[in-house]
């Protein structure tokens, strides 16, 4: 009885939207995340791990015959903000901005103003026509009231020219907004596709991460060895893109809990503050459905231990029950019942 003996089912993974001005090197980029990851379903996805060093770790304590990393899809559409790549932008979970800094007539924060006014102006006409129909909607009726209250504050923010991030939003307001796709409620991470071996020009926030795109696609089809060379030749210490997509898994507020034995260490993704139930229901269902009580060990204690039942015998493992917060870098045995 435990994780091991369930069968995997896919967990809803998180989708970032590549947004960006023509030619700023989206495409680029998707490529480079392509080749390190696996075609997503459809031609503009891209599935791709999520670098993590523990798993090696915990696998060769427990010798894994597999290893599996959590994912984040990408998406990349033609053409900058287009009506057709504005509608896939509003279904996903968080956006990649691609602002170009390469060639002579680059100008990375005047783009990152621009395209933050685009998807202003998208979310303004979106609340706007939602607040219409709010409205008539809400004559008389209680509940809808509460919708136009908080479509009339969102309304506020965009007309002055800001996003609704700068919004004081509770969860039942986020709620009532995320119907309408809003673009600018999104958590975001800005990505300057700079000159091969540039650095992160300034004026950008300070959590940019800095990457040539052209570089990253063609290292990304290499063996490591040849991949470090090249970038080395560039003044590039690790590859770029893991650490787009490692700030892609952050900005989603995302934290990954661990699990590992015989058959394989796997990471898996579950929504920052959730309980032990909720984490054992991104593996299976009927994990969380006969969920009973979970054993917990935090990775730098189970490599202390240096095997899961090391960890056991020495009594570092923790029991707990459906009240347990999880917390990132948690190792679990989930015990359930079905
Ligand atoms: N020097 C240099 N050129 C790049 C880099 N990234 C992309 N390019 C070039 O810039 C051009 C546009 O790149 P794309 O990736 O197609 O741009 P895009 O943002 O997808 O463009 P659209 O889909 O038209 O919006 C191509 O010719 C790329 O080869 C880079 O890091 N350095
Ligand atoms: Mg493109």
């Amino acid at each position: 009885m435990g994780a091991k003996c369930a069968a995997a089912t896919l967990t809803a993974m998180k989708d970032v939207g590549i947004v960006g001005m023509p030619y700023s090197g989206k495409s680029t980029l998707f490529t480079a995340l392509t080749r390190s990851g696996a075609a997503g379903g459809r031609s503009n996805q891209a599935v791709v791990d999520v670098p993590d060093a523990r798993l090696q770790v915990l696998a060769g304590q427990e010798a894994s015959k597999k290893v599996v990393a959590a994912k984040v899809r990408f998406v990349d559409v033609p053409g900058g903000l287009t009506a057709q790549g504005i509608a896939e932008f509003r279904q996903t979970d968080a956006l990649c901005m691609v602002v170009r800094a390469f060639g002579p007539d680059a100008d990375p924060v005047g783009e990152l103003v621009s395209l933050e006014a685009e998807l202003v102006l998208a979310d303004l006409a979106s609340i706007e026509s939602g607040l219409e129909k709010a409205r008539k909607k809400a004559k008389g009726k209680g509940d809808a009231k509460a919708e136009v209250d908080v479509l009339e504050r969102a309304h506020a923010l965009v007309d002055a020219e800001k996003p609704l991030r700068d919004g004081d939003f509770d969860a039942d307001d986020r709620k009532i907004l995320r119907g309408y796709g809003p673009l600018t409620l999104k958590p975001w991470i800005v990505v300057v596709n700079v000159e091969e071996g540039g650095d992160l020009p300034s004026g950008l926030p300070e959590d940019a991460v800095a990457v040539s795109a052209a570089l990253e696609a063609e290292v990304a089809g290499m063996e490591p060895d040849e991949a470090a060379e090249l970038l080395a030749g560039f003044g590039v210490q690790e590859p770029g893109l893991d650490r787009v997509i490692a700030a892609c898994y952050r900005a989603l507020d995302l934290i990954t809990f661990l699990t590992t034995g015989e058959d394989e260490t796997r990471a898996w993704e579950v929504r920052r503050g959730a309980k032990a139930p909720e984490a054992a229901g991104a593996i299976h269902s009927d994990l969380e459905r006969g969920f009973i009580r979970a054993e917990v060990v935090g990775y730098d204690d189970l490599v202390a231990a240096g095997k899961w039942d090391n960890a056991k015998a020495k009594g570092v493992l923790r029991v707990e029950g459906k009240d347990y917060v999880v917390k990132e870098g948690d190792v679990l045995n989930i015990r359930f019942a079905v």
